[in-house]
């Protein structure tokens, strides 16, 4: 009996992970994820796996010392999520991204990209 148990964990296990699947994940991004820019870019956009309830969805856009460089104000149209950028000198600037998706459930995440300009 005991691999059949086995058996039937893991299928339970892989079930969740689809459904783990299924909420506003970060699909790409514009910069790339960890990516690096020849030109500063003037905004970022984020696809997301699921709609976005646009109230409920942020991101953040922080310089090396911390302060914001975004706008503040994300543009959401079904799952892409926009934000215009301050004018970006050369470094390494975080985005920190919170979605809620339209079945209720919140994600968040944050990465990384540089902008290279001399
Ligand atoms: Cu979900």
């Amino acid at each position: 009996m005991r691999p059949l148990i086995i058996i039937i964990s893991l299928f339970i296990a892989v079930l969740g992970t689809a459904n783990a699947w299924a909420h506003a994940h970060l699909d790409r991004a514009s910069p790339a994820v960890g990516s690096t820019v020849a030109s500063a870019p003037k905004e970022i956009t984020l696809w997301f796996t699921q709609n976005l309830e646009a109230v409920f969805s942020t991101v953040e856009v922080l310089d090396g010392s911390g302060a914001r460089v975004d706008d503040g104000k994300p543009s959401i149209t079904g799952n892409t999520m926009r934000v215009a950028l301050k004018p970006l000198a050369a470094g390494t600037y975080r985005v920190h991204w919170h979605a809620l998706s339209v079945d209720t459930h919140t994600t968040d995440g944050i990465f990384t990209f540089q902008v290279s300009v001399p």
